[in-house]
């Protein structure tokens, strides 16, 4: 394993969203987002990430899948290689076909997850290991077929809980830096994060633990000022983002990115 810090990113892939982005799925329904709110929100993303120093690929809108804006779900990314995942959510599975062809034009290795349903929202990568939570949109046989992908790459996966009734395991939590999580009380409860640092969402702010370290930065929606305050105490360099509309349907800042650190 490099010494590379694992948040340490050269690259992204994200897709500019629909307008059908206004039927994007959820959980509960607390009013639909607006096209041109998730745009601005994409956008201001976007701006964040090439200031962070990343270089953006963005593929065009899918008027067929509202949830494509969420690239992060169909696939994993890593520098050794690419994983196109076999998404929980009935719509979404075919996001699959249109981010494969770009996956095999940027990775030399591309592999595909042989059995099983993982979303990669359900996928957390460490220093130590590639987590992945148990959801209802990543079953165990998509959990172990991972864990096989990812030995092919030279990683070790890690088969955790996602607390019950949380869409992902990243809903939940997020890396600070090598040694340090930023989760939900409710998860750290669990134990999974034993023998990393850990830094508690304040109460009531449990949809900032999806939080998004890339390289100086850590960028954290809007809506959460406790969070962002504790951060910005605890030293880390704070960007914060609007992530209201996405908000509507179940999203964070991981999901609008694939992430990784091209040697090329
Ligand atoms: C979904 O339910 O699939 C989308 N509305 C939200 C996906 C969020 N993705 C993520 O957390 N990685």
């Amino acid at each position: 394993m490099t010494s590379r810090p694992v948040y340490h990113f050269n690259s992204i892939i994200a897709r500019t969203p629909s307008r059908s982005v206004v039927d994007g799925l959820r959980a509960e329904d607390r009013g639909s987002p607006t096209y041109e709110g998730v745009k601005a929100e994409h956008d201001a993303y976007l701006e964040a990430m090439r200031d962070a120093g990343v270089k953006t690929t963005v593929l065009p809108p899918l008027e067929a899948f509202p949830d494509s804006i969420f690239v992060e779900d169909p696939a994993l990314v890593f520098t050794e290689g690419a994983i196109v995942l076999r998404p929980g959510a009935a719509t979404r599975v075919r996001e699959t076909e249109e981010i494969a062809p770009t996956l095999r034009e940027m990775f030399q290795t591309v592999l595909d997850l042989p059995a099983g349903y993982a979303d990669g929202g359900d996928v957390l990568t460490t220093r130590e290991s590639v987590m992945i939570g148990l959801s209802a949109r990543t079953d165990r046989a998509g959990a172990e077929a991972l864990q096989s992908c990812l030995a092919k790459l030279g990683r070790k996966g890690e088969i955790v809980a996602t607390p019950e009734g949380v869409l992902h395991f990243k809903t939940d939590c997020s890396l600070l830096d090598d040694e340090t999580i930023l989760s939900t009380a409710r998860l750290a409860r669990s134990g999974v994060f034993e023998g990393f640092r850990q830094m508690i969402i304040p109460d009531g702010e449990e949809p900032a633990a999806n939080a998004l370290r890339v390289n100086d930065v850590v960028m954290v929606g809007a809506d959460f000022p406790r969070t962002i305050e504790m951060l910005d105490k605890a030293g880390y360099k704070v960007v914060s983002l609007k992530t209201t509309e996405i908000g509507r349907i179940d999203a964070g800042l991981s999901c609008m990115s694939l992430r990784w650190f091209s040697r090329e």
